[in-house]
């Protein structure tokens, strides 16, 4: 019984990956679509070929990319996407960047975009009238720029004749016909106000441009939305449809039609025949039909019916909705609980094996779109390349504008994971350290928990979002253990940028009500100071703060010892600080508690930063070559020599002019806590401003610097509730969020943390491989200990982090643990060591009073 079960299971598995395997396209299977798409490229490009080749390579008579000498105001209109939308566009010289837009959404019904020709064009001519109003530029006269997303046989900037509709419109009386007389003769039709139509470009093209404004290297425009499509500048001289030979023109390749001679039937599945022959032009646009918006969700549903058809999936049992086409949303492949609630909402009662097998299926289709685009673009990449004659081609294509900057290719990240271990070098060397930016500074301490370490001890932890006072008891009953009892106490802004000798008297009041809750106040015990910033040890109880980082900014600190200002603040207390350590410091020894591999500490919380065990020879600031001693490398301050300026944008510039420590800590800018949430908040201002969220809404608090915090991200992109979490933290901003807003602010909340996660993945590769190097082992085994509040709050943070680490840096073995007790315990473990050393010191001075009695490896060990 149980094997006929086990075998039914086993053989319905093999035919669900049956079906998903005609989705994989192999290696050599993108090559071919690579190689076939440019054989079509160049059929398009040649006059004899052209009527026949499947991808038209339409001219735009676009002869090159802005310049920046672009200036004046504009209308512009841009149809074709999802939203209809109406733009008035100011651009100033100079300022290279200074381009002001206004615009206004608009619906296009589907019974406009599906009527007659004249039909559409005095909806359109309808909306402008109207945003003309609501702008008050009825009067004036303005140049207007057409951004039409269809296939137009061009024979002038502003002459154009539709080929052929594609994506959901089908209006009559259109194809072959002049798009811009068309909306000539309808502004004359509504005879309410004129406009002068000066170009009519493809949304590519636009694309491209937009991009190109920002960065000159952008030659390539690509759309991978409702429809799919690309543009590029090509040789005037391989363009046979256009007179001259000089210079370039963008060519709109109009890649949608590719396949419609059947070259590429053997890819095609049956699902993609079926949406093909359900669609508006059947036979057309086959590429397209594969890689866009509009028919991935269409291609999930076909599946999903033949799979239940088959009895493969809900149990057999196929609903009228199911039965509904496009009720399969290309938006509705996002996460498994929610795939759970959107079957329901197809009246599909699913298991949780249908939801992971719908899951696949959404991975399956859009993972293929990817791949065929991904082959798409090479084709064009390539023929750029020996257009040029070159054997490498450095290129930008222009996607979405304000994103594409932050996404990393793992070549990117490998490129920054080899500066930031140059960086790394640069601050252990004794010659080049006073110039590094990544400081490599020594801490004192010389190895992680041995199980020796036993006492009773006070840690104050004082550098992350919360201040704590910690008592931490060490015993050794049966095995090593640690009582822990803590209290958090304020850091009112007032304390934190007043003077410093009230930033140590605060800590000494905290310190003297803590030993008076417990009871401790004629105890004398050892106390641990975990002061999160940068300081420069000449040993475990003396360190010079090197600049203030985060919210802090307490005068009279930087370039003074921290324990001296400290014992001074809590010297009528008894108390006596025996070891300063940073907190990465505090948290890899935390985690060494436990797992003796740990050898690597990190935050990634307010602030971020490192720490490793380095061997004691690299580290020139320090005598002695022999063991190894705890580096903490203070990588927030990366970049702060402009070695990352190629990927800050201009968002981290904003962020890093409004801080308190402008042209400090840029990596830290870019990646912590503390900034994240303000990133994103300038992203969606910029957006909203473009008119691309909130239809141009902005509100006083949206400009509110902090007014969107990390918090927020990390909620906005829980799985289950993060877009309900987007409308009310954006309806709190007062900028009535609609719901494809909160999916943008979703996907820019993302990309940002994404972004963070892989740098940091690619400094902590840095130190891994040099971990690894320093052994000279082939794989390295080690763990990670790690802690910080973004790292712990964000929902998808960790994982992200984990697996672009392990992408990045393949032959090792890494675990990372999550301090759990914070760096508390840690500071105490050190303590343990110093207030040993100090009584050896008293020992050996009582019995040696010139202090050297031969056991110098003891010593080594613990100073
Ligand atoms: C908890 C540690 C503390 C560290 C903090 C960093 O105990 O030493 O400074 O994590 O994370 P944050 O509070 O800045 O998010
Ligand atoms: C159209 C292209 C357009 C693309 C993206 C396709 O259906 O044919 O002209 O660039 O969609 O919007
Ligand atoms: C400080 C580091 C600290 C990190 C995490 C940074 O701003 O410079 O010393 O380890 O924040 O708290």
């Amino acid at each position: 019984m149980v094997t006929a079960v086990a075998q039914r299971l086993a053989s319905q598995r093999k035919e669900i990956d049956d079906t998903l395997a005609t989705f994989a396209l192999s290696p050599t299977q993108l090559q071919e679509v690579k190689a076939k798409m440019r054989v079509e490229l160049e059929r398009g490009l040649k006059k004899d070929t052209h009527p026949t080749a499947s991808v038209k390579m339409l001219p735009t008579y676009v002869y090159r990319t802005p310049d920046g000498t672009e200036r004046g105001k504009y209308l512009a209109l841009d149809l074709g996407g999802t939203n209809f939308r109406v733009l008035v566009v100011k651009i100033r010289t100079g300022m290279r960047n200074s381009v002001r837009m206004y615009n206004k959404i608009y619906a296009i019904p589907l019974e406009i975009m599906q009527g007659t020709g004249e039909e559409l064009f005095d909806h359109i001519v309808q909306c402008i009238s109207d945003f003309l109003d609501y702008m008050g530029m009825k009067n004036t006269r303005l140049p207007l720029g057409f951004t039409f997303s269809f296939p137009c046989n061009q024979t002038g900037i502003d002459k154009g004749d539709l080929v052929s509709w594609t994506k959901g419109f089908k209006a009559t009386d259109c194809e072959g016909y002049d798009v811009v007389d068309m909306l000539r003769e309808a502004i004359k039709r509504r005879n309410e106000f004129d406009l002068d139509i000066v170009a009519i470009v493809n949304d590519t093209v636009g694309t491209m441009m937009t991009c190109a404004y920002e960065d000159p290297k952008c030659q390539i425009g690509l759309i991978a939305g409702t429809g799919s499509n690309v543009c590029y500048m090509e040789e005037m001289k391989n363009i046979e449809l256009v007179e001259g030979d000089e210079g370039q023109m963008c060519v709109n390749t109009e890649w949608g039609g590719f396949g419609e001679n059947d070259n590429i039937e053997d890819i095609r599945t049956r699902y993609d025949r079926e949406v093909d022959g359900g669609s508006l032009n059947p036979g057309k646009q086959r590429f397209e039909k594969m890689t866009s918006g509009m028919y991935l969700g269409e291609i999930v549903r076909q599946i999903l019916i033949d799979l239940t058809k088959r009895g493969l999936l809900f149990r057999g049992r196929i609903t009228e909705r199911l039965k509904t086409k496009g009720i399969f949303e290309t938006n509705d492949r996002l996460a498994l609980l929610q795939v759970r609630s959107i079957l329901q909402s197809l009246g599909l009662d699913s298991t949780c094996d249908d939801s992971i097998i719908v899951k696949e299926v959404c991975g399956a289709v859009s993972r293929r779109a990817a791949q065929l685009c991904g082959a798409g673009m090479a084709a064009v990449v390539d023929k750029i390349r020996e257009n040029r004659g070159l054997d490498h081609l450095e290129i930008t294509v222009g996607i979405d504008k304000y994103l594409y900057a932050m996404r990393f290719s793992d070549e990117t990240l490998r490129d920054i994971m080899a500066r930031f271990r140059r960086e790394m070098e640069n601050g252990l060397g004794g010659d080049t350290n006073p110039t590094a930016t990544v400081k490599m500074l020594p801490t004192f301490v010389r190895s992680i928990p041995d199980g020796s370490e036993k006492g009773d001890f006070i840690a104050l932890d004082l550098g992350g979002s919360n201040f704590r006072i910690l008592r931490v008891k060490v015993s050794h009953e049966k095995k090593q253990t640690v009582q822990m009892e803590s209290q958090i106490y304020e850091t009112p802004e007032d304390i934190i940028h007043g003077s410093g000798s009230r930033l140590f008297d605060h800590v000494a009041e905290c310190l003297g009500d803590f030993m008076e809750k417990q009871k401790i106040k004629d105890k004398k015990l050892p106390v641990g100071f975990t002061f999160s910033f940068p300081c420069a040890h000449s040993k475990l109880d003396e360190a010079v703060l090197l600049t203030w980082t985060k919210r802090f900014k307490a005068s009279g600190v930087e370039g003074m010892d921290v324990v001296k200002l400290l014992n001074k603040a809590i010297k009528k207390r008894g108390v006596n600080i025996m070891a300063v350590v940073n907190d990465t410091v505090g948290t890899m020894m935390t985690c060494g508690f436990d797992d003796q591999r740990c050898e690597v500490g990190i935050i990634i919380g307010t602030g971020t930063n490192a720490c490793y065990m380095e061997e004691l020879r690299h580290i020139d600031m320090v005598e002695g070559d022999e063991g190894r001693m705890c580096i903490n490398t203070e990588w927030g301050a990366f970049g702060d020599d402009g070695t990352l300026e190629d990927i800050r944008t201009e968002f981290d510039r904003e962020i890093d002019r409004g801080s308190l420590n402008p042209g400090k800590q840029l990596f830290e800018k870019m990646v912590s806590g503390m900034y994240m949430g303000e990133l994103v908040r300038l992203i969606l201002v910029k957006m909203a401003k473009e008119g691309l969220l909130f239809e141009g809404r902005i509100t006083p608090e949206l400009l509110t610097k902090g007014k969107f915090e990390t918090k927020h991200v990390s909620a906005i992109e829980k799985s289950k509730e993060g877009l309900t979490k987007a409308k009310e933290i954006l309806t709190r901003l007062g900028v009535e969020p609609s719901e494809d807003d909160c999916i943008a602010v979703q996907h820019v909340c993302a990309i940002v943390s994404f972004r963070s996660a892989n740098l940091i993945a690619a400094t902590l590769g840095a130190i891994l491989t040099r971990l690894k190097d320093n052994k000279n082992s082939p794989r390295l085994r080690t763990t990670v200990g790690i802690d910080g509040s973004l790292y712990k709050m964000h929902p998808q943070y960790s994982r992200r982090l984990h697996k672009t680490v392990r992408r990045l840096v393949p032959e090792s073995d890494v675990r990372f643990l999550l301090s759990e007790s914070g760096s508390g315990k840690g500071a105490a473990m050190v303590t343990a060591w110093a207030s040993r050393l100090t009584q050896y010191r008293h020992m050996t001075l009582f019995c040696f009073p010139d202090g050297d009695l031969g056991v110098k490896s003891f010593n080594m060990q613990l100073s």
